[in-house]
């Protein structure tokens, strides 16, 4: 980034509140996305921080959502959590459901939650990591709109389809992953387009079905999957999973249910819990010390960790007390404000 704004810590939140408050969410649902983009923006994911305030806003502008949803929480099976988000934001159902799940989870040794009718801008990560906290690991995954073209496709049909996985390590940061399961997300191919930047080569193809380093022609294209036909058949995982498995909609359907008038996908979403406890026959700390030497194989290499650059960067940003986005960016933010 070259020319950016410093936002101290304690006006992210504010910001984001007054902007979504303003547009016609209520203060719960405010309060939750508000806390969502403080706590990428802290972590300097830049796809899914303030950014996506924009998308929060044309979601609301769009007239489908309903902005004071009040979200249910029932069960369905002794392990299933059903949160119904009644056309409201995800996050509300899923933090009513978290609860629920980690004592589900210590009960049974392995609990889900399938959040049904939900709009979804956020990323998975905050939501696994909630989880590993706790002890358990975890794994969340979602649809999206159809943008994606299936390997050897070149026809959006699938979602970006994000999974995040997290794997508790004692007195340590987890171990977590978090990514779209196309090569790269929409959010980042909208940056791209922020920044007049072409995209690099095997992100997208155009209308043509050509391959195309043009943003504006990959999102009116199709965007295509990581690693080939191993990436598309993730996602297509992703889709049943957190779609037909669950009673909600695939990415198609999302696409059709919006009607062309952009926002959020609307969906489900589905998040797996695992007790380390009661899968390890009580050899916790024996285990875990297998998962620390593998970890230490691959740092001993030279390699890193997935979220070890979040994780840096939040603890940059919470020493200094602010975050860093582009004066653009900021200027168009700030020009949301009621
Ligand atoms: P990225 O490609 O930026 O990174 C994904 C993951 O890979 C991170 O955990 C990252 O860790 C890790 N990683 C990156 N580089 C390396 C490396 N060299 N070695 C080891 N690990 C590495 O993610 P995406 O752009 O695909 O997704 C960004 C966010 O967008 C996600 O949080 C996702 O949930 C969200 N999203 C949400 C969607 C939705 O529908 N709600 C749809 C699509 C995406 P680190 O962060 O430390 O670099
Ligand atoms: O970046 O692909 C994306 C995305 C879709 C919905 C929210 N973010």
């Amino acid at each position: 980034m070259n020319n950016t704004v410093k936002i101290p810590l304690n006006e992210i939140r504010p910001l984001a509140r007054d902007v979504l408050v303003g547009a016609g969410y209520d203060d719960a649902h405010a309060a939750s996305i508000a806390k969502m983009l403080y706590t990428c923006q802290l972590d300097d994911c830049q796809s899914h921080g303030l950014f996506r305030l924009f998308m929060c806003i044309q979601t609301i502008k769009a007239g489908k959502i309903d902005g004071a949803a009040v979200p249910d929480i029932t069960q369905a099976g002794k392990a299933i959590i059903k949160a119904d988000a009644h056309g409201g934001m995800s996050l509300l159902a899923m933090e009513a459901a978290i609860p629920q799940l980690i004592e589900k989870t210590r009960e049974f040794g392995i609990a889900a939650i399938a959040i049904n009718r939900c709009f979804h801008f956020s990323a998975l990560w905050p939501e696994v990591e909630r989880l590993s906290q706790a002890g358990l690991a975890a794994m969340a995954m979602v649809p999206s709109h159809s943008w994606v073209a299936p390997a050897g496709g070149t026809r959006g049909t699938l979602g970006t389809n994000p999974l995040a996985f997290s794997w508790p390590r004692k007195d340590k940061t987890p171990f977590t992953f978090d990514f779209a399961t196309s090569a790269f997300a929409r959010g980042e191919i909208e940056l791209y387009k922020r920044a007049g930047k072409p995209l690099p080569d095997g992100v997208a193809v155009d209308q043509d079905g050509n391959p195309t380093n043009d943003p504006d022609a990959a999102m009116a294209g199709a965007m295509l999957t990581f690693g080939g036909y191993k990436g598309s058949a993730l996602s297509i995982m992703i889709e049943l999973m957190a779609g037909p498995l669950i009673d909600d909609m695939t990415s198609l359907e999302s696409m059709e249910f919006a009607q062309g008038q952009g926002g959020a996908p609307y969906h489900g979403e589905i998040i797996l819990a695992f007790d380390p406890a009661q899968f390890s026959g009580g050899k916790v700390a024996e285990n875990d010390a297998r998962a620390e030497r593998l970890f230490a194989d691959i740092i001993d290499q030279g390699a890193r960790l997935p979220s070890q650059r979040r994780f840096a960067a939040r603890a940059r940003n919470i020493e200094r007390g602010y975050v860093e986005i582009s004066a653009d960016l900021y200027a168009d933010l700030r020009a949301l404000l009621p």
